[in-house]
């Protein structure tokens, strides 16, 4: 019995598709309405394909429960912040999820940790727990760090290739066979230290690229030159593949695992260090775009302004260190905070007094709209902005007059 420790963004979807390929699982979380949301069969969070999936699970006799269970094998899927100051990985809530999980397995049993960690986090935190408690040898630890997008999470959990960190080969194997009962992709069976460093590696590099779109972007408009075009053609060339730029990183991962290796090795990560500097940088340019947008137009003619976004990117509801909120914090701090109207269709709480939740009441409100999010809904709905000022961050708008970052 797999017992999947932590229901949110990763750990619902992995006990999901684990349970409905024949896996017996039980989902643990310590949040008690969570969990009796989830057994009501209501999922979370809004996900194509995951209705389907819960569907199935549930067909397939999934659990969930606020307990841990006795089980043989564990899969941690809980938050791992960083320290805003230190820049380094807090893994409090892993150090947590496993010493609940030593007061209720047995010897022989597997943790697996799913959640991203700075190299090094299990041998250091980790690992110190089991060896407090004598259980070293006789409780295995695994690292299997999630690589799904939020946005295409079915698909990519089903197809990404994976790795696999263990301390030996034959543990390794059986963690593999687990994930082998829903994955298509190849799984690669490594050290637990180097599952650890190529996660991060792989979001570092995707922050790195996209710091070399968005730097491209404010070379390109201190000198006029459309960054778009220059980006398109440059990536007819066989090995050049640049990424888009737009109003910064926003998510849990992307923004967040870099600074690992900064807190790890200042002095070293030289190049990751500036590519996180340029990301988050980038709210502040877009403000700084708007001001020169409303100069050049006249403040009178635009003083209804309107963001239209508070997702960190397209078609998804998850807002954790989006742009849009780094570009209102940024707003508040100059005490300009309230003069923005906001909208986003994913967002239906009411969360800030000067949100709306329709477009049309939205647009009906505004001269001015930002576009930070490059949602289907306002894609499709493009035409209503035809009268509007419009600062387009996503390159998501061909209409007349449209200003680019
Ligand atoms: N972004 C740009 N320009 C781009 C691409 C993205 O500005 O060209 C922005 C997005 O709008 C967003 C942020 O970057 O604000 C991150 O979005 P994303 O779609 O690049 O990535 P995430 O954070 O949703 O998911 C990433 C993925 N990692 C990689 O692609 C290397 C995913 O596979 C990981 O599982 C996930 O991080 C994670 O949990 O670690």
């Amino acid at each position: 019995m797999v017992n999947v420790i932590g229901l949110g963004y990763i750990g619902l979807p992995t006990a999901l598709m684990l349970a409905s390929h024949g896996v017996e699982v039980v989902g643990t979380d310590y949040n008690e309405s969570l969990v009796e949301q989830l057994n009501c069969g209501q999922g979370i969070f809004e996900e194509e394909g995951l209705g389907e999936l819960f569907q199935k699970a549930l067909d397939s006799g999934i659990k969930f429960s606020a307990q841990y269970q006795k089980a043989d094998v564990y899969i941690v899927s809980v938050p791992t912040p960083y320290d805003a100051v230190s820049k380094k990985v807090d893994a409090s809530y892993v150090v947590a999820a496993v010493e609940e999980v030593t007061k209720h397995c047995s010897e022989g049993a597997i943790v697996v940790v799913e959640s991203t960690i700075s190299p090094g986090t299990i041998d250091k935190y980790v690992r110190p727990v089991l060896e407090d408690m004598g259980l070293q040898g006789k409780i295995h630890l695994a690292h299997a760090p999630e690589r799904i997008i939020p946005g295409n999470m079915i698909y990519e959990l089903l197809h990404n290739n994976r790795t696999i960190g263990a301390d030996d080969v034959v543990i390794g194997e059986r963690v593999k066979s687990i994930y082998a009962s829903f994955c298509q992709g190849d799984i690669e069976v490594t050290d637990i230290r180097t599952a650890e460093m190529t996660k991060v590696v792989e979001n570092t590099f995707r922050d790195i690229n996209i710091a070399y779109a968005n730097e491209l972007a404010k070379i390109c408009r201190e000198d006029e030159m459309d960054v778009y075009e220059i980006i398109r053609i440059a990536n007819k060339h066989p090995r050049v593949n640049i990424l888009s730029p737009g109003p910064g990183v926003g998510g849990h991962c992307i923004a967040v695992d870099p600074w690992f290796l900064v807190g790890d090795h200042p002095g070293l990560a030289n190049i990751i260090l500036a590519a996180r500097k340029i990301n988050d940088s980038m709210p502040e340019f877009v403000l700084k775009r708007i001001h020169q947008i409303r100069k050049e137009r006249g403040v009178e003619e635009i003083s209804r302004i309107g963001f239209y976004g508070l997702t960190y990117k397209e078609n998804v509801d998850d807002m954790r260190e989006s742009p849009t909120l780094q570009i209102l914090k940024s707003m508040e701090e100059h005490l300009c905070g309230n003069l923005v109207k906001l909208y986003d269709p994913f967002v239906k709480d009411d969360l800030f007094p000067n949100q709306y939740h329709s477009l049309d009441e939205f647009l009906s409100e505004i001269d001015f709209v930002v576009l930070l999010v490059g949602h289907d809904e306002i894609k499709e709905n493009m035409q209503k902005l035809q009268n509007k000022i419009i600062l387009d961050t996503r390159k998501i708008c061909d209409l007349d007059g449209t200003y680019y970052l």
